[in-house]
């Protein structure tokens, strides 16, 4: 693959700020949340600050670093991210508890809406000497009572074989590995892609800084990131997962279920074949 630039946090937590105001922020004004809500949600986190306080003791030394780093987070443009990885997972089991079809996975910070069409049957767009395994996915999006769902849209954007996302690290063509799939009348899609590599998030920003503090580690397992949407269904956001990945039981972003790893089966002429179709629960 064409070398990068290394993407630096401060570059990618800009997009990915940017791409938040531009789709969600407009949606998602605090002023729309009842002050009922609002004074039982803020209240209950504050207590829980003041029982790690009063439990640990914690000094002016270590109040004041907190301060320093959340103003960097907000420097960094890294808040997208840092929510991404620590909290959304646990939003996402809430939101679709209720679900009987498919299991779903965060969204993270690097989607974009209207990426290229590619049909039915297709390839994503990628470059002349894209670097990964090349990977041939199949498979059907029914409904719960396992009708087939012809026309649902089946959107798929993932980090290229050096763990980077086009949009948010430089040097990469724009709609690289991110497109827009339809199934057919019968509900089948086959989208040809190459394998992502596992992806490390920024280590040079203040979640890096976080991480290095706290002696953990910055990885996510490789992974594959759909929407999945049809008429008079939920949308199912998900990710999906590759067997034997080291990362899949120490995700540092919490987002892996074992429902969401593939099984991909290696081929003689160097590709994988892999199926996996999708359960939409009805609106
Ligand atoms: C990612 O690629 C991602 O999927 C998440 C959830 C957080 C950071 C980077
Ligand atoms: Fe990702």
């Amino acid at each position: 693959t064409t070398v990068n630039e290394s993407a630096t946090a401060a570059a990618s937590g800009a997009s990915a700020t940017e791409r938040f105001h531009a789709d969600k922020s407009p949606y998602a004004a605090v002023k729309d949340v009842p002050a009922e809500r609002v004074d039982t949600l803020a209240r209950e986190v504050l207590e829980a600050i003041y029982t790690t306080v009063r439990a640990h003791k914690v000094t002016y030394d270590e109040f004041n670093a907190l301060k320093a780093w959340l103003i960097g987070v907000g420097e960094d443009g890294e808040w997208p991210l840092f929510l991404d990885v620590w909290l959304e997972h646990v939003v996402e089991d809430v939101a679709t508890e209720h679900r009987e079809g498919n299991k779903g996975s965060i969204e993270g910070p690097y989607y974009v809406p209207d990426a290229p069409e590619q049909g039915a049957k297709g390839t994503i767009s990628m470059r002349d000497d894209e670097g990964g395994t090349p990977l041939v996915w199949s498979g059907q999006v029914t409904s719960c009572d396992g009708s087939a769902l012809g026309g649902a849209k089946v959107e798929l954007w993932h980090a290229d074989d050096d763990g980077f996302y086009s949009q948010f690290a430089p040097g990469i063509p724009e709609w690289n590995l991110r497109g827009t799939f339809t199934t057919d009348a019968d509900g089948y899609f086959e989208i040809t892609t190459v394998q992502p590599a596992p992806y490390q998030i920024p280590t040079d920003g203040s979640c890096g800084k976080l991480i290095a503090a706290a002696g953990w580690h910055a990885w996510r397992p490789a992974h594959l990131h759909v929407k999945v949407s049809a008429p008079g269904h939920e949308l199912l956001t998900a990710q999906l997962y590759f067997p034997g990945d080291e990362h899949n039981d120490d995700d540092i972003a919490s987002a892996v279920k074992p429902e969401l790893i593939l099984d991909p089966q290696q081929q003689a002429d160097g590709t994988a074949t892999v199926a996996y179709g999708f359960v939409l629960d009805p609106a």
